[in-house]
């Protein structure tokens, strides 16, 4: 029987394990140079280089960093996001920062064409999300730094939480279960994740000739590291067609090639609920609905996303019925569920701690982003392999709250000694360490400050 420990979503304190102190002052110095070259007056931009605007869940990430080096910049990062929020609830996954060139990433703010969009803001956005973590990591950063000041800034962040959760709750659940369907591989965070695979491999690309448009990752990082050009072609395809309808969720169900309930995406929601009934209780509101909301998430991601027969969570392809068979660490996400049954949790675990994954109190490497044993794992593609911060930060932090505290610290240093041997890169080699992606990148210089401080 797994043990309960904390009220939901707060990480418990880790306990001290047997291995030496180490001196990370170094790596703290590194960590706060990174967010502060990536500071961008209100926000903090992932990548100076391959990300010049404000993304939705670095974000969210990002603003747990602040909380342990400025904390007023933990509420303008979450504050100027939300500023961008669309009129049906959608927080955009880009909102374009107006001095930065259209041609400085791809798509930019002329192909995404928000701005003329009804109930869209002034300010230029995509027209897709990213994982609803921000109510997680606002409620999380609080608890880092807490003030009046914070408190004031989490009650003008509450209704802007609420009307994201509305938004993905009703708007797009598409399946009708009472998840969250995503419309793209971007929404998920997880771009090329071989969990899209199946999903993707049926979106025409006609409306996307490669070589119709030019690639801006490439020229900053390796393409070997990078999503191919048809996964690209696949992706700006989606946006066409989404964006043809104007970015309206009605009858998508008819019309969009690629909808798909995310275990991390639904889970992330879940998450939320279990948050905002923190924060609600913080600031003088009612937690209960919150809570009433984050059991029945986590009923549905249950009923719809586990497969008994594998012991993992999987996306659900809703144009087929069918759960996608690859074995990622998507299917690990669910943990961060504070009311998640012992069974998943249990199952979750021996998932997490098989050859594929190699969870341990002492882990050698660093938790991969698809299963080692996989004939497509790619160890340097970018998520068809490589370690990332923000799933390490999550997992652990849902390790904690199912009582495995000794399980978290191990996936915890497994990370932090990546970073402290490569630098704040933004994904890492899961056999080697070595960095990969963009060397200065800030989600993972901020969840390093966040678990340096536990450790
Ligand atoms: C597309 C900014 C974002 C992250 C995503 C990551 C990557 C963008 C890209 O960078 O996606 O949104 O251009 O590849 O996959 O998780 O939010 O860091």
């Amino acid at each position: 029987m797994v043990e309960r420990v904390g009220p939901p979503v707060e990480p418990v304190p880790t306990p001290a394990v047997d291995r030496p102190p180490r001196d990370y002052s170094g790596l703290v110095a590194l960590a706060r140079a990174t967010l502060e070259a990536n500071w961008a007056q209100e926000h903090t931009v992932p990548s100076r280089t391959l990300y010049p605007h404000q993304w939705s869940w670095d974000s969210a990430f990002i603003a747990i960093g602040w909380a342990h080096l400025r904390p007023e910049r933990t509420w303008s990062e979450l504050t100027s996001l939300f500023e961008a929020q669309w009129r049906d609830g959608r927080v955009p996954h880009i909102v374009f920062n107006p001095v930065v060139s259209d041609e400085a990433y791809f798509p930019g703010p002329r192909f995404w064409g928000s701005t003329l969009i009804e109930g869209a803001p002034a300010r230029a956005t995509s027209g897709l999300v990213q994982p609803p973590v921000h109510a997680l990591a606002a409620w999380h950063a609080y608890r880092r730094a807490p003030s009046e000041r914070g408190r004031a800034a989490l009650g003008r962040l509450y209704p802007r939480l609420v009307a994201q959760q509305h938004y993905l709750s009703s708007r797009r659940d598409l399946g009708g279960a009472g998840l969250a369907s995503i419309v793209h591989p971007w929404e998920s965070g997880l771009d090329n994740s071989p969990a899209w695979d199946e999903p993707l491999a049926v979106v025409p690309t006609e409306e996307a000739v490669p070589g119709a448009y030019r690639r801006r990752d490439i020229v900053h990082a390796a393409a070997a590291h990078r999503p191919t050009d048809l996964d690209y072609a696949r992706y700006v395809a989606l946006v066409t067609a989404y964006r043809a309808g104007g970015y309206r969720d009605e009858d998508l169900a008819d019309r969009h090639p690629f909808l798909v309930e995310c275990p991390l995406f639904n889970a992330a929601m879940g998450a939320a609920e279990s948050a905002l009934a923190q924060i609600a209780r913080e600031i003088g509101a009612d937690p209960g609905p919150h809570h009433r909301r984050a059991a029945r998430i986590t009923t549905a991601l249950v009923d719809r996303l586990y497969d008994p027969r594998t012991g993992t969570f999987h996306p659900r392809d809703l144009r087929t019925g069918r759960l996608t068979p690859a074995r990622t660490v998507l299917g690990l996400t669910p943990v961060i569920l504070p009311d998640l049954p012992a069974e998943q949790v249990e199952a979750i675990l021996a998932e997490a701690g098989s050859s594929r994954f190699g969870l341990a109190a002492r882990m050698a490497r660093p938790l991969p982003s698809h299963d080692r044993t996989a004939a497509d794992f790619e160890p340097l593609r970018y998520w068809r392999g490589p370690s990332w911060m923000n799933i390490t930060w999550l997992i652990r932090c849902g390790l904690l709250t199912h009582g495995h505290p000794r399980l978290a610290d191990g996936l915890a240093t497994s990370m932090i000694e990546a970073v402290a041997t490569a630098g704040c890169h933004e994904y890492f080699h899961p056999e080697t360490g070595a960095g990969l992606g963009s060397p200065a990148f800030s989600w993972t210089a901020a969840l390093l400050l966040d678990l340096l401080a536990e450790t």
